[in-house]
């Protein structure tokens, strides 16, 4: 129910109002939503304020507009917690989301001096390069480029990896568990071969991401390189106010 004296802008609220329809499947996935007008009697709301409470859906993700033919609920984008430490396959089963990969390259070479001194590889030291399309209910959402010290894991690369969790497969056969990773964000337009692969138009807004990973003995095991979809996919993080006693205990 809309409050018309309350202090919060009327499309604001009806925006709450339609949210909680798409969260409820009252509105389901990739249909239509009802007209404006439709809305306005429903809600007793003038045209405007429909028009901005569906617009800030559309800007947010969660409405699409297809011109010529209506408004339909969108597919969710894919959150993803900054503050732990997970897998692709975990963030996407926690969503619900099938995961999936193709492999794109998988070879060993000598890596980039930055790598080298990432992973805090010995002169000479090679790397295990592994390149991923990364699928969400089989649709393309990131690149992940991963660079894996050779010395630690040399039977990858006779394993088929098409689909599997990498990082369950390196804890399970090789004894590398995740423990602490520093990762880098930055937004980026996409370059033109990983939009070719990634399905979106060259320039488009991307994540750049780089993770470093180390095990539970402060060893390096996996620098990453990422690009994911800005379209498919957003980032959450939980701030603490450093400052307030009750987080001090
Ligand atoms: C995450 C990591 C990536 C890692 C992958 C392993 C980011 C930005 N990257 O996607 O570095 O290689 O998980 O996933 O979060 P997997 O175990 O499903 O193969």
């Amino acid at each position: 129910m809309l409050d018309k004296t309350s202090p919060i802008p009327l499309y604001h609220q009806l925006r709450t109002v339609l949210e909680d329809k798409i969260a409820a499947g009252e509105w389901k996935l990739g249909t239509q939503i009802p007209s404006e007008r439709e809305l306005c009697e429903q809600h007793g709301v003038s045209r405007l304020t429909v028009r901005q409470a569906v617009a800030e859906l559309v800007h947010a993700g969660q409405l699409i507009r297809d011109h010529g033919r209506g408004t339909f609920v969108a597919q969710p984008r894919v959150e993803q917690r900054l503050n732990q430490l997970t897998s692709f396959t975990q963030d996407m089963i926690a969503r619900d989301v099938l995961p999936g990969s193709r492999i794109l390259d998988m070879s060993i070479g000598a890596p980039e001096p930055a790598v080298a001194q990432a992973l805090q590889l010995e002169p000479g030291g090679k790397v295990i390069v592994l390149k991923r399309l990364r699928l969400a209910n089989g649709e393309p959402l990131a690149i992940e480029n991963a660079h894996l010290p050779h010395k630690l894991c040399a039977g990858l690369l006779a394993e088929s990896l098409e689909n599997v969790s990498l990082y369950e497969l390196l804890a399970a056969k090789y004894g590398l568990t995740l423990h602490v990773a520093d990762q880098r964000l930055e937004a980026i337009a996409c370059p033109a071969p990983e939009a070719n692969l990634l399905g979106i138009s060259r320039g488009a807004p991307v994540l750049h991401i780089q993770r470093l990973t180390f095990s539970r003995d402060g060893t390096p095991f996996e620098y990453t390189e990422s690009i994911y979809r800005g379209d498919k996919h957003f980032f959450r993080i939980e701030l603490r106010n450093e400052y307030d006693e009750s987080h001090r205990r």
